[in-house]
């Protein structure tokens, strides 16, 4: 793999890749490079059969605060318009496999947004939400009005991109943004256990309900059923389908190959 520089890179144990954000001074916030060194090391996982699942992770102060307000602040509309790091953000909403964010602390504008590009939401008890944009003139602008009002509905996602109001990390689970909220000493070891679990499944299986699932914020129910068919069909083309029922069949656990 790559050298990096802003991120840190492990694989934790076995199927499992961890991507830590590595940013410490400025609160992880996210410039240019960490989204190329994101992205890289996603491209590099997504081809890594030893590779299953990954987690990506700050540090417990923060997931990150959005991204980096400095190096942002001198650009026009035409930079923006041509910046080509857009491309890192559609890499890491394509990545094909199951991708867990383990957040705590601040978990604001550009990483909220990063972390609702994943899968999973795991946060400890100190975590806190918000796209705080309003308060710099601007809006946001990696899925922020988008991904947040699919899953806490329009009100409170037009309080939060308004009005810049946070939530915690209570509130982030009654509304389904995060799956569990742990305490902060536990919240990495969390979302370790729960990718060790998942990697040990069906690989192909995995990908198929990833994207599956991923169709229901893209397609309506027709189109979605459709694929949901799709997938599962081709499934019936793997040898893991068949080795998963006939497990079942003879009361043993199943051996999954990837294939
Ligand atoms: N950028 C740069 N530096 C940041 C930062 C950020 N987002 N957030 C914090 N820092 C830096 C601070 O400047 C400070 O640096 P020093 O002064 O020590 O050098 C250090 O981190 C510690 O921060 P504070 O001293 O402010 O710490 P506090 O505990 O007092 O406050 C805070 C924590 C999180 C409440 C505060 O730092 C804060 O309000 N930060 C900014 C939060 C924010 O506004 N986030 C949204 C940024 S805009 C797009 C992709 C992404 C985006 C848009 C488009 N495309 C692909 C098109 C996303 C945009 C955004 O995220």
């Amino acid at each position: 793999m790559a050298e990096f520089e802003l991120i840190l890179i492990e694989k934790p144990s076995d199927g499992v890749g961890l991507i830590r954000l590595n940013r410490p001074k400025v609160l992880n916030a996210l410039n240019s490079s960490v989204m190329n060194e994101i992205a890289t090391a996603l491209t590099a996982f997504s081809s890594d059969p030893n590779v299953r699942v990954v987690i990506l992770t700050g540090n417990e102060k923060a997931f990150a605060a959005g991204s980096d307000i400095s190096e942002m602040s001198g650009k026009t509309e035409t930079n923006i318009l041509q910046d080509t790091g857009v491309r890192n953000w559609q890499t890491i909403a394509n990545f094909p496999k199951p991708l867990i964010a383990a957040v705590s602390g601040f978990v604001l504008g550009g990483g909220l947004e990063l972390a609702m590009t994943c899968d999973i939401m795991i946060a400890s008890e100190s975590a806190r939400f918000g796209q705080p944009e309003i308060n710099l003139g601007i809006i946001p602008g990696a899925g922020g009005t988008q991904r947040l009002t699919r899953v806490v509905g329009k009100s409170l996602a037009m309080e939060m991109v308004l009005n810049a109001r946070m939530l915690n990390a209570n509130e982030a689970l009654r509304l389904g943004l995060v799956s569990k909220v742990v305490p902060l000493e536990t919240y990495l070891e969390n979302a370790l256990e729960l990718a060790k679990q998942i990697a040990a499944r069906a690989p192909i299986a995995l990908q198929a309900a990833k994207k599956s699932v991923n169709a229901a914020f893209e397609l309506g129910l027709s189109k979605g059923l459709e694929l949901e068919r799709q997938q599962f069909a081709m499934l019936f083309n793997t040898s893991d389908q068949k080795e998963g029922m006939n497990a079942f069949l003879e009361r043993r656990r199943a051996k999954w190959q990837g294939k």
